[in-house]
């Protein structure tokens, strides 16, 4: 097949790919509906993928990954730095040199009678100065088209980099998916990614995790911007101005719920709405007028499918109805379409389970879908997005918002008192684990504003980053910094806040402290609301003012041990910004004082 570019550096670094992995042939991804129904054919004629119910779910396919390989694997991805202190204390390090030889007696041959897919691809809109350009190589056809739903893909991408050599080299080999040799590196200072022995999403569409957030958060401490695990949304007011909120939560901690939420009925017909522009992650840089501006670089929702549904998420729901990729979820024989736990309550009794097997779902002790199973779905598809998706300019951000789930600890929502305070709240994010990494889950781990898998530098110089960032803003323009938490737990483990469209409540705090127009509590932690000024109208049996009370509560003894784990995580730190460790002193003083 012919080349799509005469761009050297791209050739070159292919023909020298194409003599390390052997692949019998070689396929360009130009962006073409045709090239994209052929290979869908192509996959269903493998088993690869299969085809749904087309009248019900209309170019909806699905597709089972080989059960060793059903989440991102944290143990095994690594930051390939020159040095194991610029990869810092939270990332495993590999030497670069010994890495790319392993890797490549790994990848060795690997292509021997498979396809090449060379798939250009931009993360954000082509042309923007926010996007950057990145091409991947694969032998997974999985890939090619989820690449295409997530991403701009095709001859355009190319006539947008032209002759240049800024762009970021992927090669994904799947191999025998084999978990003792899987492994997800990323190269910073090359521009580099290598994933090998996965056939799962984070793993191997390099331009998610691997390049707008590894690599990207490195390019952008060179640059001057930031790379961010963080969903981007509008809240349009009754009086139809809309603020602009990034918010960052760990894997599977709400991002994609939060940036589709349909307000409270109250709320909805006062005339507010939520616009998504984006769920997983934001690029910021400061724009003209001194304020920071975000895009979403994707072009797709790689979403959580289990607890998906008509309630909790309509959108996200909707937004799967046509043109999506299922994975890992259970299939209905009878009508050949998809569902997974929380779907609703009618679980198919003539199925196949996400491993393959016959399942009855009203029988089984087993799970139909797995706990990580996903749809990856085109953001137009969304019946809330924005209307600033595709701006090249990006959104006016007001507020930064941190969260996770804490059982215990974490109010409802608290303000920083200031940006270099609203660092170290983000700095000191923890979250029960989940199922989006392979692993234990629930267990209550350090996640410093979601990045924990996700930086590609030392930590300590990611946070002096963030500090650097507010120091370049006129502090009048500054996004003000929040901390929520959906998931408090009374004594009998039940979540003790509604969430989901009830998080408007929140928000409308947020802004109102954004614009000035509410009061707010001062506590050992932060800014805390009147309990009065978190509107329950609608939620009465659900959540009482006292319940509320209790939520907002700030417990000094659970703090006290809070700050002995921040301590121990902080002393991992040799290059801790001063400036945490000042605001690590004034918590302290404040919770024993
Ligand atoms: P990634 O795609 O892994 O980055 O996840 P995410 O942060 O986008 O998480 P998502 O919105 O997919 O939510 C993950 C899980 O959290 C789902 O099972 C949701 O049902 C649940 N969840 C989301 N929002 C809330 C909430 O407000 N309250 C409660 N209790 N659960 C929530
Ligand atoms: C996450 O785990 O944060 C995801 C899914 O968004 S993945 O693409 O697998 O990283
Ligand atoms: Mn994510």
């Amino acid at each position: 097949m012919e080349k799509m570019t005469a761009n050297k550096s791209v050739l070159s670094w292919i023909n020298e790919k194409i003599d390390l992995v052997k692949p019998e042939k070689v396929v360009w991804i130009d962006g073409s509906k045709e090239q994209v129904e052929a290979l869908r054919a192509e996959a269903c004629a493998t088993g690869e993928m299969i085809k749904l119910n087309q009248e019900l779910l209309p170019d909806c396919y699905l597709h089972r990954t080989a059960v060793n390989d059903v989440a991102r694997v944290e143990a095994r991805t690594f930051i390939c730095a020159p040095s194991k202190e610029e990869a810092g204390p939270t990332n495993n390090w590999m030497d670069p040199a010994e890495a790319y030889k392993m890797l490549y007696d790994i990848a060795k041959d690997s292509y021997k009678g498979r396809t090449m897919y060379v798939i250009p691809y931009s993360m954000g809109p082509v042309g923007s100065k926010f996007s950057k350009i990145g091409i991947e190589l694969t032998d997974s056809i999985y890939v090619v088209l989820n690449m295409s739903i997530m991403t701009r893909v095709g001859t355009k991408v190319l006539e947008a980099l032209g002759d240049s050599n800024d762009w970021v080299r992927g090669l994904h080999c799947k191999c025998d998916i084999d978990e003792e040799k899987r492994y997800i590196c990323q190269f910073p200072q090359d521009n580099t990614i290598i994933s090998v022995n996965s056939g799962y999403g984070g793993n191997v569409l390099l331009g998610k995790k691997c390049f707008a957030l590894r690599i990207a958060s490195y390019q952008g401490k060179n640059e001057g911007w930031q790379a961010e695990h963080m969903l981007i949304l509008g809240l349009q007011k009754p009086n139809g101005e809309i603020k602009y909120i990034c918010a960052a939560f760990p894997s599977a901690c709400g991002k994609t719920n939060l940036a589709m939420l349909i307000p409270p009925e109250g709320y909805y017909k006062k005339g507010y709405r939520v616009w998504c522009v984006g769920d997983d992650i934001s690029w910021i840089r400061k724009g003209e007028d001194g304020r920071l501006y975000a895009i979403n670089p994707e072009n797709g929702f790689f979403g959580v499918a289990p607890g998906t549904n008509e309630k909790s998420n309509p959108n996200a729901l909707a937004s799967t109805k046509k043109g999506t990729i299922f994975t890992n979820v259970a299939l209905n024989l009878d009508n050949n379409t998809v569902w997974w736990e929380g779907l609703d309550k009618n679980p198919p009794e003539n199925a196949i389970e996400w491993k393959g097997s016959k399942w009855n779902g009203k029988t089984s002790e087993e799970k139909g879908a797995h706990p990580n199973s996903r749809f990856t779905a085109p953001a137009v598809n969304c019946p809330c997005i924005s209307s600033e998706f595709e701006n090249p300019q990006g959104v006016p951000i007001s507020a930064f918002v941190f969260g996770g789930r804490r059982a215990k600890l974490a109010p409802l929502v608290y303000q920083s008192r200031s940006w270099n305070h609203g660092v170290f709240v983000g700095s000191i994010m923890a979250s029960e684990t989940t199922a989006a990494a392979a692993g234990a889950v629930g267990v209550v781990r350090r996640d410093p504003m979601a990045m924990l898998p996700f930086c590609g530098y030392n930590m300590a110089d990611y946070w002096q980053h963030w500090i650097d960032i507010g120091a370049g803003l006129d502090p009048e323009k500054a996004p003000k910094i929040f901390n929520v938490n959906w998931f408090r737990k009374d004594d009998d483990g039940n979540f003790m806040w509604p969430g989901f469209g009830d998080n408007l409540r929140v928000l409308d705090w947020i802004i109102d402290r954004c614009e000035g127009k509410v009061d707010a509590v001062e506590t050992p932690i932060g800014f805390v609301p009147n309990a009065d000024d978190i509107n329950l109208e609608g939620l009465e049996g659900e959540v009482s003012k006292a319940q509320l009370e209790e939520i907002l509560s700030v417990d000094k003894a659970l703090w006290k041990t809070e700050v002995e784990g921040i301590g121990e995580f902080y002393a991992k730190f040799d290059r801790l910004p001063a400036t945490l460790k000042a605001e690590y002193e004034t918590l302290k003083k404040n919770i024993e004082g």
